[in-house]
């Protein structure tokens, strides 16, 4: 299909954005579009899928390439992750997870020891990586976890439970924020041959089927000293990683979005009643139109974003304000275009469905739809309104 880019977005890009878009884009087309359809009715994960994403170099793109990353930039991470997301937000999710929420942590925050070790097996997919930050009582709220890491001998005891936690099921390490005795973040690896660890999964989702979700359950479980993140002591490090997470997903939904759209706009040009295309209807093509010119806008803010991130300057609030705009975007045009194909649009034939069902997850996680307003409340008024 052509590419839709109204603005000519793509003559901002380089040679190596295009090539490394190009051949995410093919890896989708033959590794994800024919097989996820069944995979999502079926409610598993694509078989293999982290290997596959660790060949084509999904994971940590940005990581340099001494710990087994791509070394690309902020504009390659998003293009990956919109070309992943058009295939499915499980697919996408899967990448952002093992890149910004567990693979971004160990590098920024964690000794050159972790890095060595969890790094490169990461990039490569061999080990599956979760982020436990969400509990079954803190949600949004996340400062009042009450998941706790209190010395013991030479390490520590890690008690407590995380709760819709990606990929926990199959994870082999999970990145988990406790609080120590003296009440401060802390950020630990936990593995998952530890004793006292276990990870029950979420069972009868209607959304992101595709992806495994679960809990990460800690009972006396114990942590050696060298499986603590060093250098992060505060809100502030999961934060941070949500920063990068919240970036990608912004990419990413435009690639559900354009799907969607392709999809419907294909279908109004074939699909005659009335004697007529249904795209030579006004109400049609006003649906259309809205769909474009908010697709549009979502590209030149994500772009920009990038640039900003490229150069260090792109704000938690700025970031926000792109994840809101753009995952309810996408999630608006999943709806409307399920629509436009009609009872079409319920069927496992065509993505729209699919789309729009992941989407209500995307809304919901790394920051609901309004803790996302309320961040821009804040910055914008000096309140803060949680
Ligand atoms: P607040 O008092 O505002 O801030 C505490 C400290 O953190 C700093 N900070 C940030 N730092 C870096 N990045 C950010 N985005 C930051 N936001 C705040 C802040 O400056 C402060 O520092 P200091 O030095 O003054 O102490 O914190 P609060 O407790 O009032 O809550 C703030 C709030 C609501 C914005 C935050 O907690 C929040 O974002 N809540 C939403 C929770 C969330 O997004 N959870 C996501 C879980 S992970 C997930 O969903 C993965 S899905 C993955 C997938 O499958 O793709
Ligand atoms: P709550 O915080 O209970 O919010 C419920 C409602 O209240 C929301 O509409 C919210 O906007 C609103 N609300 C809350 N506070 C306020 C306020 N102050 N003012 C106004 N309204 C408010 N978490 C992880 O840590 N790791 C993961 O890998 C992960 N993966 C996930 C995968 C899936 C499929 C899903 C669905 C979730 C995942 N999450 C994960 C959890 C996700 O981040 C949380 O669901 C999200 O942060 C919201 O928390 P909650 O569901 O407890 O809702």
């Amino acid at each position: 299909m052509k590419e839709v880019d109204y603005f000519q977005v793509q003559e901002l890009l380089s040679e190596e954005h295009l090539m490394i878009q190009g051949m995410i884009r093919e890896f989708i087309n033959r590794e994800v579009k024919p097989f996820i359809d069944v995979a999502a009715q079926e409610h598993r994960e694509l078989s293999g899928l982290m290997l596959k994403l660790g060949a084509v170099g999904a994971l940590g793109s940005y990581i340099p390439q001494k710990y087994g990353g791509a070394g690309l930039d902020q504009i390659a991470y998003g293009l990956i992750m919109q070309e992943l997301e058009a295939g499915d937000s499980a697919v996408r999710s899967a990448a952002s997870v093992q890149s910004s929420l567990v693979m971004f942590p160990i590098y920024t925050y964690g000794s050159e020891e972790q890095r060595v070790k969890y790094l490169p097996k990461l990039a490569k997919g061999e080990w599956v990586g979760s982020f436990g930050l969400t509990e079954p009582n803190h949600g949004s709220d996340p400062a009042r976890m009450e998941t706790k890491l209190v010395k013991s001998g030479t390490g520590y005891l890690l008690n407590g439970a995380k709760m819709w936690i990606t990929n926990a099921p199959v994870c082999d390490l999970a990145v988990v924020w406790a609080k120590d005795e003296e009440g401060k973040i802390r950020g630990v690896i936990v593995e998952r041959t530890m004793v006292g660890f276990s990870t029950p999964k979420t069972e009868n989702k209607w959304s992101l089927r595709a992806s495994m979700t679960g809990e990460l359950i800690f009972n006396d479980v114990y942590i050696p000293r060298e499986n603590v993140l060093p250098d992060v002591r505060s809100m502030k490090g999961p934060l941070s990683c949500l920063n990068s997470a919240r970036y990608g997903i912004s990419w990413g939904v435009i690639g559900a979005a354009i799907d969607c759209y392709q999809t419907a706009l294909k279908y109004a040009m074939e699909r005659e009643q009335f004697g007529r295309p249904i795209a030579a209807y006004q109400l049609q093509q006003k649906k259309l139109a809205e769909f474009l010119t908010e697709i549009t806008k979502a590209q030149l803010m994500s772009w920009r974003l990038g640039v900003l991130k490229n150069e260090g300057r792109a704000t938690p609030q700025q970031i926000s304000m792109a994840k809101r705009n753009n995952v309810n975007m996408a999630l608006q045009i999943a709806r409307e275009s399920r629509q436009l194909l009609g009872a079409m649009g319920i069927v496992g034939d065509f993505p729209i469905m699919r789309h729009m069902m992941n989407l209500e997850s995307v809304i919901t996680y790394e920051g609901t739809h309004d803790i996302h307003l309320l961040i821009t409340g804040q910055d914008i008024t000096g309140f803060s309104a949680f």
